[in-house]
């Protein structure tokens, strides 16, 4: 199976098992939630399901889900979502992630949050032993004199020992730079990339630090919000919960 057939039958699965009609929905952000948003709107069409309301979690899942005919609202009027499904960079053995590598953690967090349930979608290449090394932690910073918010964020103890790299080019793309530009989310900000050699030591201190860090808005450290996880992988799905 290939890796886009492996997000494919989570994204699916997770529509399948999670998604009733009449509820509120976080819809993800990235390759695999993109098969999610694809199962909700398929659904919508057959007639399957019904009375769905989507929150997306980017303007390119908005963009997806508007060409699907899936009905959109905000958090401003539907603050209880029923469940949220998305990927993930990283999953630890405690279900703790890593993600941002699309760019969207803040507006991830923000609606994945507020869902009873935060369905998490990965093939097998997403599972660790420890959060870091297998992917750069994204941070969303302010632009306003980010150099020196890298500074203190690359100084702080928790992280002691990483590479900071302010995300450039389009910054949809993870730690991959593709342009001379520095990349700008959908919230006006900007990403530093923190490059790990070694796991994190406590996922939970550092998601403390960074975020009381003035500068900093948000980190892809999503810790304690984990419903389930559903993998793929060649021997089939299986589901996680802690
Ligand atoms: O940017 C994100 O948070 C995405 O959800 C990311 O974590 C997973 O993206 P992928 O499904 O394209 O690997």
């Amino acid at each position: 199976l290939t890796q886009d057939e492996l997000k494919k039958m989570v994204g699916y699965k997770a529509v399948d098992d999670y998604v009733k009609s009449g509820m509120v929905v976080g819809l993800g952000t990235g390759s695999t939630a993109a098969f999610a948003v694809e199962r909700v709107g398929e659904l919508l069409k057959s007639g399957e399901l019904t009375d769905i309301l989507a929150v997306p979690t980017s303007v390119r899942t908005k963009e997806q889900a508007e060409e699907l005919g899936i009905p959109l609202v905000t958090l401003d009027t539907h603050s209880e979502l029923d469940v949220a499904i998305d990927g993930a960079d990283e999953v630890d053995p405690n279900l703790q992630l890593v993600k941002g590598g699309g760019g969207a953690l803040l507006r991830e967090k923000l609606v994945e949050i507020c869902a009873e349930k935060f369905i998490v979608i990965v093939d097998e290449s997403k599972l660790c032993d420890g959060l870091g090394p297998g992917f750069p932690l994204p941070v969303e910073i302010t632009p306003f004199c980010h150099e020196h918010t890298i500074r203190k964020v690359a100084a702080l103890p928790s992280v002691a020992g990483c590479k900071a790299q302010l995300r450039m080019g389009s910054a949809a793309t993870g730690a991959a730079p593709d342009g001379d530009e520095i990349a700008v989310t959908d919230n006006g900000n900007y990403i530093v990339d923190l490059i790990f050699e070694e796991p994190i030591k406590d996922p939970a201190k550092a998601a403390e630090e960074l975020k009381s860090l003035c500068g900093v808005v948000d980190h892809g450290l999503f810790c304690n919000m984990t419903t389930a996880v559903i993998i793929a992988g060649s021997d089939g799905i299986s589901v996680k919960t802690p």
